[in-house]
């Protein structure tokens, strides 16, 4: 996945025409385009092969079974054309190396503490077995939240170099596109305050000039 704005679009929508034309909008600006069950379930797999001809896509669904079920899903996501896929990782470190060996050197991004208020409730309890789980499952990365920037801190400091961090939370949940990036994270990612954005090109544009002057 390239870096340049550092940000990665959620495009939590559910229309088709939506979809596309906000992909349209904000190719150009964003590193990779997040696909959740929302739009996976209107419109079927097949918008992830649509997006992908212009878009590095990641398929967030937090695959959570066991080893061959997450096999199953792993291979149907980059089959689509998925570039990379978010996955959990309190199914244990089986299921979550059976992620990473069927991705087939796709990337696998690990969940670690839920970015939600819930998200205290269990996730960040467990947040730093999660990382060694997404360490010893040799995963691409972690999720962190960007609305807690002490923790994504703490978690980045966990993960060796090579691995990456990818943060939603940024704008609808109240976090900081310039916290993320000073807490250690590689990658904002962001979705209301993009795409429910009268301009969704214009809003992915502020968050750039936002990291812009914060250096
Ligand atoms: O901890 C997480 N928090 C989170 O918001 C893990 C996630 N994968 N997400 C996803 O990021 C969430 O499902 C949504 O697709 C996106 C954030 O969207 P928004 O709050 O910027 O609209």
């Amino acid at each position: 996945m390239k870096k340049e704005s550092g940000i990665i679009l959620a495009l939590d929508v559910t229309d088709k025409e939506k979809a596309l034309e906000v992909s349209k909008a904000v190719g150009d600006i964003v590193d990779a385009v997040k696909v959740n069950y929302p739009l996976a379930l209107s419109c079927g797999l097949e918008i992830v092969t649509e997006l992908s001809k212009s878009a590095h896509i990641i398929c967030d669904f937090k695959v959570a079974d066991i080893p061959n079920t997450n096999r199953l899903i792993v291979e149907q996501a980059f089959k689509a054309g998925a570039g990379g896929i978010i996955v959990h990782g309190f199914v244990g470190h089986d299921s979550v190396e059976s992620c990473v060996e069927h991705a087939k050197g796709g990337d696998v991004f690990v969940v670690t503490e839920m970015s939600h208020p819930g998200g205290q409730e269990f996730t960040a309890k467990v947040a730093e077995d999660l990382v060694q789980v997404a360490i010893d499952a040799k995963a691409t990365g972690v999720i962190a939240p960007a609305t807690r920037p002490e923790r994504l801190k703490l978690i980045r400091e966990r993960l060796p170099d090579n691995m990456v961090v990818l943060s939603p939370g940024v704008g609808a949940q109240g976090g900081k596109i310039t916290d993320v990036f000073d807490a250690g994270a590689d990658y904002a990612i962001i979705g209301r305050a993009i795409y429910d954005a009268e301009d969704p090109r214009k809003a992915a544009e502020s968050f750039v000039e936002e990291l812009k002057a914060s250096k």
